[in-house]
């Protein structure tokens, strides 16, 4: 017997539609690897509704005073609170992010988050007076840049179209989002809900892969800036592809973060904080900004070695929809051979196996048989020019570096194509404000890893630009004399 799958809808001009041509896309659970949802396959006709969608709204939204479309922003912060289960549970299941970080984080953060755009909408409006002398005023104005279009991966769709829509809202823009075809029902459903409560085509949501949708809505005139989470290649492909019309855009690309242990640092914080805060357990290691690269000053390395390894004994692999399991399964098989590709590059390339190591249906229950599994696995190297020291494996697999010297530290974490985020872990202020000035990256954290409202910007391959209110405008100048 086959089981009833629920098929979810684009969200155009305020309406739900299936693709122009029917088209679907199969969703699938990466706990058990079976279907459970079908979305709609949309191509070009569908980007091309979107676009005059977003297009036809936009000067009613941009038009709206700071105050009416604050108003907007809360009733969809609201949305997040009351369906903050219902979305919880729906993205844990197409994306295998845990339950506990889905429920117990990211939903409660969009409600902070799209409550913080409502306050700001004001300041997206705020310009600048510059007094020229006697007669001559200068004056500029904050404007929004019209419809802008926000590409998601599949690591964590409900943050990420937030990100890419609040903001943009809020400063007045109209907005497409593109989510990954690897994890789109959360998305859809955020559509099916927002439709109640914001304008026709403020907001649109057009399924598909990459080819298909997403290159038509790159390159369409009518899309005025993009911004894209996702990987180096796809930001590569886009650039080009919206360059006749020099489009700006703002790319959120991967990372290789070091996450630097030094030997005066509280282990009993920075053993747990490495291994599941920034490593193994923030879903399943596929976050671009997770601190796969442990270095760790000699004087601890071994001690430090031991307690990650304690740390990762007790981290439990299995039902992501379970409030006990503390890290799920990767997202898709391709992912998954793409993760598992990378234990056996490690071995062949000499480097140590410490711990974990293995894939596969041996690590769950039977019913888990279908899914994605990878344990949490270390290597440890003293050369960080090795393929899994230099490559975003994005999965539960980091690799340790012993360092000798700070200055070495930054030599280390610097030699990366990276340059998204890193994490230090010191008692000593001057280590701390010394590392946050030496590391070329767009975010240090100290004696934390985790993401807060601050915009992640990267630096090199980690891509440029970033979402945030100011993003999400253009400054227009005027002078007047008089
Ligand atoms: O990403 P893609 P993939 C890294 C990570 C991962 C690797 C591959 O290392 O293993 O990238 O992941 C859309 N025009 N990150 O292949 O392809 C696509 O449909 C327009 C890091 O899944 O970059 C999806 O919506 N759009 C990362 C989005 O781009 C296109 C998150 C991202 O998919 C397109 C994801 C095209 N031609 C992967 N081609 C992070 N920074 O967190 C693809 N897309």
């Amino acid at each position: 017997m086959t089981k009833q799958l629920r098929e979810y809808s684009n969200l155009i001009g305020g309406e739900l539609r299936p693709a122009a041509d029917g088209g679907t896309l199969d969703s699938v659970d990466p706990a058990t690897g079976e279907v459970w949802a079908r979305v709609p396959r949309g191509r070009a006709a569908d980007a091309e509704a979107a676009v005059a969608a977003a297009r036809a709204a936009f000067p009613a939204w941009s038009a709206l005073p700071a105050a009416a479309r604050a108003a907007y922003l809360r009733k969809v912060a609201k949305v997040f609170a009351d369906a903050a289960r219902e979305l919880a549970e729906l993205e844990t299941r197409d994306n295998g992010r845990i339950i506990s970080e889905t429920a117990g984080r990211d939903l409660p953060g969009m409600t902070y988050l799209w409550n913080n755009a409502a306050a700001e909408c004001a300041r997206a409006a705020e310009g600048r007076g510059v007094d020229f002398g006697p007669g001559v005023q200068g004056l500029t104005r904050r404007e929004p840049y019209g419809v802008t279009l926000g590409i998601i991966p599949w690591n964590s769709p409900i943050s990420t179209l937030s990100a890419k829509a609040a903001w943009a809202l809020a400063a007045g823009n109209t907005v497409i989002i593109k989510p990954a075809e690897q994890a789109t029902v959360s998305s859809l459903r955020v559509g099916e809900l927002l439709r109640e409560v914001l304008p026709p085509g403020v907001l649109n949501i057009v399924s598909g892969l990459g080819e298909e949708v997403g290159d038509p809505l790159v390159r369409s005139r009518g899309v005025d800036k993009i911004s894209l989470t996702g990987s180096v290649d796809t930001a590569k492909i886009i650039t080009r592809a919206s360059a006749d019309a020099l489009k700006p855009l703002a790319l959120e690309l991967g990372g290789k973060s070091p996450n630097i242990v030094f030997a005066d640092a509280d282990l009993d914080r920075a053993a747990p904080g490495v291994t599941t805060q920034a490593i193994f357990t923030a879903n399943a290691g596929q976050i671009c900004y997770g601190g796969s690269r442990v270095l760790i000053q000699r004087p601890v390395y071994d001690e430090m070695i031991e307690r990650m390894r304690a740390v990762a004994a007790g981290i439990r692999l299995g039902d992501p929809l379970s409030p006990d399991t503390t890290m799920g399964p990767i997202v898709s098989r391709e992912q998954y051979e793409r993760v598992t590709s990378y234990l056996e590059i490690g071995v062949k390339e000499g480097a140590e196996l410490v711990f974990g190591g293995r894939s596969g249906a041996e690590l769950v229950e039977e019913r888990l048989a279908g899914g994605y599994w990878v344990e949490p696995t270390l290597f440890a190297t003293t050369d960080n020019g090795l393929r899994v020291c230099q490559e975003e494996i994005f999965g539960p697999v980091a690799v340790a570096i012993p360092f000798d010297t700070e200055e070495e530290a930054v030599a280390i974490a610097n030699d990366s194509s990276y340059g998204l985020a890193a994490g230090v872990w010191t008692r000593d202020l001057g280590t701390a404000h010394r590392m946050f000035r030496a590391l070329e990256t767009g975010t240090v954290w100290v004696n934390t890893f985790r993401k807060v409202l601050f915009p992640l910007e990267g630096t090199k391959d980690s891509g440029y630009g970033n979402d945030s209110l100011l993003a999400y405008t253009r400054e227009k100048a005027g002078l007047f004399e008089f």
